[in-house]
């Protein structure tokens, strides 16, 4: 690791943010709407999911089987959390899909600042979920991608440490045409890759207890650097309805467009009758 956390000194961190509590009205002023990547590493150290999603309980709870990757190059395969917990192969990267079940649902409330449109939506109940569970050892992780119709999200990490590289949004346009540059392959005896990238992320070591924002407008590629637990919801608000109304009109589906536009509509009369 002391190779690691000496090459990120050569590259410039995501900024980090000590308030608490977390307001809306103080997220969307620094954050939301300039749309700049931050770690909050006081505001939700107690979030009570910490202590209760023990493995016990994540076994009891999360029984759907879920379609789990494998970095070992074999065909994914569908396990419960845990039939994960119990297999034998390293490389798994157990991540929930589809509506996570209300039991697990009702342990959490989405902080404040994060309020989603599409998921609070009155015209009709939404179709996909936007929270999903992450469980993966050290090299596991997400490659690197733009969110789901580049919406926002926030990232809490329960267990574990990760190793974030977001992309600042001005470099988009260039990445999406060469993905696989972007790409890194995590070896733990070498991480220079990390800072001989094209264009230069903005880089973090996220511990447990840390919530991380991402903009829906910025790459990004997450490794788990230990056995890792996370949660993560994506949503859609004021402070980037806009951006994820380019991705439907970008999208040519009508319909969806027509969708999302009430739903800003919904989102917008809504806040007016909460002044
Ligand atoms: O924790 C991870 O693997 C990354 C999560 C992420 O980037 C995402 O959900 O979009």
């Amino acid at each position: 690791m002391q190779n690691l956390t000496d090459l990120l000194r050569q590259t410039t961190g995501v900024a980090t943010d000590d308030i608490a509590p977390l307001t809306k009205k103080y997220f969307n002023d620094t954050y939301g709407y300039a749309g700049k990547p931050v770690n909050f590493t006081h505001a939700f150290q107690e979030m009570q999911i910490k202590t209760k999603w023990t493995q016990e309980y994540l076994s009891a709870t999360l029984v759907k089987k879920e379609k789990v990757e494998n970095d070992e190059g074999s065909a994914p395969l569908f396990l419960s959390y845990a039939d994960y917990l119990n297999s034998p192969s390293a490389g798994l990267y157990f991540k929930t899909s589809g509506f996570l079940n209300p039991e697990i649902k009702n342990d959490y409330k989405t902080p404040e600042p994060f309020n989603c449109w599409y998921a609070g939506t009155k015209l009709a109940p939404p179709k996909t979920n936007l929270s999903w569970i992450y469980a993966g050892n050290a090299g596991t992780g997400s490659q690197i991608h733009r969110d789901v119709w580049w919406s926002s999200a926030w990232n809490y990490l329960l267990r574990g440490k990760k190793l974030w590289l977001i992309y600042p949004a001005i470099y988009s346009e260039a990445i999406k045409k060469d993905l696989s540059a972007y790409q890194i392959v995590p070896d733990q005896n070498d991480w220079s890759n990390v800072i001989n990238l094209p264009y230069k992320p903005l880089t973090c070591i996220q511990n447990a207890g840390d919530m991380i924002f991402v903009p829906g407008d910025c790459y990004h590629q997450v490794i788990n650097l230990e056995w890792s637990l996370s949660l993560t919801e994506n949503f859609i608000n004021e402070t980037n309805y806009d951006l994820v109304r380019n991705y439907f009109r970008n999208d040519n589906d009508r319909n969806n467009l027509s969708k999302i536009e009430m739903i800003i509509k919904e989102g917008f009369i809504e806040m007016e009758t909460q002044k």
